[in-house]
């Protein structure tokens, strides 16, 4: 047997890295070695803002004190506790905490470890909710093109990107998806909610006809779509999808992976819109993005519905190992500490405009065809070079990273997302930083 130690540190090879060019990455790797606030330090030792929160999930900025502490605190008191059949005091004083932050009506949460695991916890909470009522008919889930609702194979089968589908067979059956609602003919350049598109949403509509009302269960939907690039909800699009549920008996769910804990400036999207799924699922923002956790919100009456039976009976057969594991409930705690002292479920709507201001001013950068934007998420979407899709946006991201700036890209669209504590002089850096890479011929 070899020995571990023996194996050099620089070795890249065993890492399978997720969705990653794995063999170009490790000729020209790209590596952060420590982070605080808005910015990453990289191993060769450059400053690098971060134009992204991570993965969409820093939303309180790096190296929280806060959080550090409380991870380490727990770590230190009780490390594991079992999930099933057992509990901690932190996941119930979580749950009240998420409880009171959510809509009204919203009071019970179940939790995963990732945004994968919320969307398909929701799908399945969704159909069994049906069965329990008796109305085991509803099988049937619809999603979105461009959608995207992580890489389990419910939320694959839901989503609505080609290229995560296509290679894994059939998928879950009985999925419908509905148009998307990019519409860039009539709303490129639009600020905020777009004119345009708010009638596609009776795409529903067709579709639960086409299948009969009896058979749907749920239908699924980013509020703001943000892995396929920044889709702001046409305006008027969300409150007649959830009419069209509530017609038809059909729950609906709001994936908030990214939109969830302030990132359009209040503290879900469906406060934001005004208008109330019936699920909403959540991960990254919830601890900061620090240690994996998610945690799936659903109305009183859906929780109610399975409180049924014998007492000693599971209620709903479903859970994972680490469901509320104490460390990752410490740090979700703190997050909320740290969101509510420094009232950053509200800041990305002041920062808004100014952010607004500065990323449409980019509209004058050659290859620029369209920009998009809604709270603290922005995204440029630039013409790609002929034959070669994803390059122009690729190579921007990497000057951009070599300039000591974080921005993360999708086919050729860039999108912004950064912490939810950055100041307007880090908003005129990162701006000033785009615009020069824009302008440095990719
Ligand atoms: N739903 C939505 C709406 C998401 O944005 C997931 C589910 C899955 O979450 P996990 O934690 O399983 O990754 C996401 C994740 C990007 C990017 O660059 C977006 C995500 C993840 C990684 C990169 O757009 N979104
Ligand atoms: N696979 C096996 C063999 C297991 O025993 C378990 C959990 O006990 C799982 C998968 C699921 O793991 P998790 O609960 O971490 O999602």
């Amino acid at each position: 047997m070899s020995d571990r130690r023996s194996v050099a540190p620089n070795d890249l090879e065993a890492f399978w890295m997720p969705f990653t060019a794995n063999r170009q990455f490790k000729k020209a790797p790209r590596m952060f070695a420590s982070a605080k606030d808005m910015y990453y330090t990289t191993t060769d030792g450059r400053e690098v803002l971060d134009g992204t929160a991570g993965l969409w999930c820093v939303n309180a900025g790096h190296c929280r004190p806060k959080i550090t502490e409380a991870i380490r605190e727990q770590a230190g008191e009780l490390d594991y506790a079992p999930a099933f059949q057992l509990g901690h005091p932190k996941a119930f004083e979580l749950a009240n905490r998420l409880a009171a932050l959510a809509p009204e009506g919203m009071n019970h949460v179940f939790y995963t470890n990732s945004g994968s695991e919320s969307v398909d916890t929701a799908l399945k909470i969704a159909l069994a909710y049906h069965r329990v009522k008796g109305e085991g008919s509803r099988f049937r889930l619809i999603g979105r093109e461009r959608g995207y609702h992580g890489i389990n194979f419910g939320g694959t089968s839901v989503g609505g990107i080609v290229s995560n589908r296509k290679m894994f067979g059939t998928l879950l059956t009985g999925v419908d998806h509905m148009p998307h609602t990019h519409l860039p003919e009539k709303n490129a350049f639009t600020r905020g909610q777009p004119e345009h598109g708010g009638d596609l949403a009776d795409e529903l509509e067709r579709i639960v006809t086409l299948h009969d009302a009896s058979t749907v269960a749920a239908v699924i939907v980013e509020p703001l779509a943000g892995s396929t690039g920044v889709l702001v909800p046409p305006k008027g699009y969300l409150q007649r999808l959830r009419d069209i549920c509530t017609k038809h008996g059909i729950l609906l769910i709001f994936d908030e992976v990214i939109t969830g804990y302030g990132r359009l400036g209040a503290p879900f999207a469906a406060d934001f819109f005004g208008v109330t799924p019936d699920i909403m699922t959540t991960a990254k923002g919830l601890t900061n993005g620090v240690i994996p956790m998610g945690a799936v919100f659903v109305k009183d009456e859906i929780h109610d519905a399975f409180m049924n039976g014998p007492e000693h009976m599971i209620e709903f057969m479903h859970g994972y190992t680490y469901s509320g594991n104490p460390i990752a409930s410490a740090a979700a705690l703190a997050t909320l500490d740290t969101y509510e002292e420094e009232g950053l479920l509200t800041r990305a709507g002041e920062l808004a405009p100014y952010f607004e201001e500065q990323l449409h001013s980019l509209k004058d950068c050659p290859h620029v065809i369209d920009i998009r934007n809604m709270g603290l998420v922005g995204a440029i979407e630039l013409e790609p070079i002929a034959g070669e899709p994803t390059k122009r946006a690729f190579n921007a991201f990497l000057k951009a990273y070599e300039d000591g700036l974080l921005i993360r890209t999708t086919g050729d669209i860039i999108a912004l997302s950064p912490p939810l504590i950055i100041s307007r002089e880090e908003i005129d850096i990162l701006f000033d930083k785009l615009r020069k890479v824009l302008m440095n011929n990719i």
